[in-house]
């Protein structure tokens, strides 16, 4: 009896899904509002979002220069990840790090252990993927007393 050999195909030399990202205008910024690195709180936080030079779209409708907030909590700056780079173009992870606000929310009040906390802002487009070049706001820290 006679075994055949089945080589399996995998595709490692595909590029990234998103190759052509979504693109953003230039100067396009988003920003905290109201804190900045160092700023001392008490729990519970309210967490507000600037974004200026785009709209805010809710996930999934796609409409030129608008994409939709989401929050990096306790972890490092985008690109500086698990992932490395490639989370420049792929959909963002939605869990305890990576908090989506995909109703077009522009402010979050969450309940943090006291401590530094580190926290960014990163836009996603329609598909949860950081625009090109992504549209991030600094890295700051906060302290919950
Ligand atoms: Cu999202």
């Amino acid at each position: 009896m006679k075994h055949m050999i089945t080589a399996a195909v995998i595709a490692l030399s595909a590029g990234p899904a998103f190759a052509q990202g979504t693109p953003a205008p230039e100067g396009a910024m988003v920003y905290f509002i109201g804190l900045e690195d160092g700023t001392v709180v008490d729990s519970p936080v309210t967490i507000r979002f600037g974004l200026s030079g785009m709209g805010i779209a809710p996930a999934n409708m796609e409409m030129d220069n608008t994409g939709h907030h989401h929050l990096f909590l306790n972890r490092p700056p985008l690109g500086e990840g698990e992932f490395g780079a490639e989370e420049l173009t792929l959909p963002l992870p939605n869990d305890e790090t990576h908090r989506h606000f995909g109703g077009g929310q522009t402010e979050v009040t969450l309940d943090l252990p006291p401590g530094e906390h580190t926290m960014q802002l990163v836009l996603g487009d329609h598909n949860h993927v950081p625009h090109e070049p992504p549209i991030v706001s600094d890295v700051i820290t906060i302290v919950v007393e």
